[in-house]
């Protein structure tokens, strides 16, 4: 099928001549209910409804979505289909069901979350059950012990490598949106509140702390222990009572598994700003997801399968899995502190800041991010455990 970007007629079309997706959906096609729900910044999202089920369809539109004068490659929608491939097996159940992928449409099309609600909402609005990290958590330390070279032979990598390496458009926002634009003067970021100008300007001049991000700059680019997310916030993860299920894989590339965690603790730890009342469960939530993530990896990677380490006996094992966590860690730290600053002064900020009751408030709680951002940027790569980050954040 040639490219051209869906409505809910051309939709119901296309899926109209798909057999096997048209008997998912059941009853007629002019039966069947499509409502576009788009919400992030980048693609279309429809639902559609029929009598015997309900499906969700993405679509890379050539540009970003929220600005259309920024274009985008069609590709990451492939990126996505292949993300979505390759970490099924190992974490069935915790993200939603590819059902097709459309090579020409660059559309995806996977299981309807009808009752899930996005998890940042969620928190949003008060009504998150606890316990979610725990499975963030879990889907982390699975996706490394599935694609790292701990448990599988040398190839697995190899393949991801080349299957990955390609998604350089979406890595390049990464690059740009995380990793640097916070830290120069770029037409991207918007215009900041008039109390918040000079902590902007502190970040484009502060060179202890352009060493820093300099160093995490080298680790993104350039560590490739698994396949990543890419883009785990709170907004990437849904949620219905204990059903938890994490989406849009599309950032996916090799890269340090500090970065998916320190990107989900940051929106945590950003919700935290906006929320300090809530204080107590979120340091509970970051505690979960740690623990979670620990030891299931710490349990996985004992037995080993792959090349790397393949000469340790259980001690060995047991040192070079610690020092491995170790370095997950300090990772963790400083990309959780990029996080932080990037969602508060850069292109795609939170909507996590409008919890503030007034603008005092929100300035407040925006300079206490970047602070706290700054100082896991500086001081994470010296971190022994995990109670340390906390203390970072002032838990
Ligand atoms: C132009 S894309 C901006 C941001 O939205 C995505 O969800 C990623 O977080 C990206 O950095
Ligand atoms: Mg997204």
């Amino acid at each position: 099928m040639t490219y051209r970007i869906l409505d809910a007629a051309s939709l119901r079309d296309w899926l109209a001549q798909q057999p096997e997706l048209s008997q998912r959906l059941g009853g007629a096609a002019a039966d069947w209910s499509i409502r576009e729900v788009s919400d992030g910044n980048l693609n279309t999202v429809f639902l559609v409804d029929g009598v015997a089920g309900a499906l969700c369809c993405k679509q890379a539109l050539p540009h970003v979505r929220v600005a259309p004068d920024w274009p985008m490659p069609l590709e990451r929608a492939l990126y996505e289909s292949r993300y979505m491939r390759a970490v099924a097996p190992a974490v069935a159940g915790l993200m939603p069901e590819l059902f097709a992928y459309d090579t020409g449409l660059f559309l995806i099309v996977m299981e309807c979350l009808t009752e899930h609600e996005v998890l940042r909402s969620a928190l949003i609005a008060g009504r998150a059950p606890s316990g979610f990290s725990a499975v963030i958590g879990t889907y982390v330390a699975r996706t490394v012990q599935a694609t790292g070279w701990i448990n599988q032979p040398f190839e697995t990598g190899a393949r991801l490598l080349e299957q990955f390496s390609g998604n350089t458009a979406l890595t390049r926002i990464t690059v740009d949106l995380i990793l640097t634009d916070p830290y120069r003067v770029c037409d991207r970021n918007p215009e900041p509140e008039a109390g918040l100008l000079d902590d902007v300007k502190a970040l484009q001049t502060d060179e202890i702390l352009h060493r820093a991000v300099g160093r995490l700059q080298d680790r993104f680019l350039t560590v490739r222990q698994a396949l990543l997310h890419g883009d785990l916030h709170t907004g990437s993860i849904m949620l219905h009572g204990t059903d938890v299920r994490v989406i849009d894989g599309e950032f996916a590339t090799m890269g340090p598994v500090g970065f998916d965690c320190g990107l989900y603790l940051g929106n945590l730890a950003l919700h935290l700003c906006a929320a300090p009342h809530k204080a107590a469960e979120l340091r509970a939530e970051m505690v979960a997801f740690w623990q979670s993530f620990s030891e299931e990896l710490r349990s996985a990677l004992q037995n080993g399968g792959g090349d790397m380490w393949a000469l340790s006996g259980p001690a060995g094992r047991q040192d070079l899995v610690a020092s491995f966590l170790k370095d997950i860690l300090r990772d963790m730290a400083g990309f959780c502190g990029l996080e932080m600053i990037r969602r508060t002064v850069g292109f795609a900020q939170v909507a996590d800041y409008g919890l503030c009751g007034t603008a005092q408030e929100r300035l407040l709680a925006r300079q206490k991010a970047l602070q706290i951002g700054r100082t896991l940027i500086v001081e994470g790569g010296s971190q022994r455990s995990f109670d340390g980050v906390l203390s970072l954040m002032g838990l």
